[in-house]
């Protein structure tokens, strides 16, 4: 495991440090069977003085990681929502990118391995400044977010 040039924090969202991008809560649906890509979530919070943009986001349990917002097209019953891939996400100084379910999120897509409600997948965070970042995402189940 390559631990060099990983920053900050590993897990809860209570990070005061600055210079630092903080992840906190991050989960994903548990994966319906078969190939289909699933969604994750978190929050992602710029602790420090300089813009940093999210350049990419891997995991060993999937083919692909994409940054995912929800783009709504048409009006009242016309109106659907498409997905947007996000090539690189700026993060501004003192401020955070919400990952939810209705808007912005992670798709995941190519599942390598099986995925079981409470289990912690690793993935990789790159930034534009050459950090990575390893955090845990938890698997929850539809209807089952309570922790
Ligand atoms: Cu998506």
């Amino acid at each position: 495991m390559i631990r060099e040039g990983i920053e900050g924090i590993r897990d809860s969202g209570n990070s005061s440090e600055s210079g630092t991008i903080a992840v906190v809560d991050p989960w994903s649906l548990l994966p319906p069977n078969g190939d289909s890509p699933v969604a994750a979530f978190m929050t992602v919070r710029n602790n420090s003085s300089d813009d940093r943009k999210l350049i990419s986001v891997q995991s060993d349990a999937f083919d692909k990681i994409d940054v995912h917002r929800n783009e709504h097209v048409g009006r009242g019953v016309d109106e659907t929502v498409r997905m947007v891939a996000v090539e690189s996400l700026q993060i501004p100084s003192w401020s955070e990118r919400i990952f939810a379910p209705g808007g912005m999120h992670l798709m995941l897509s190519g599942r390598r391995e099986a995925l079981s409600e409470g289990e912690e997948v690793t993935f990789t965070l790159r930034f534009d400044n050459g950090a990575r970042q390893e955090h845990r995402f938890r698997v929850r189940a539809l209807g089952g977010r309570g922790r």
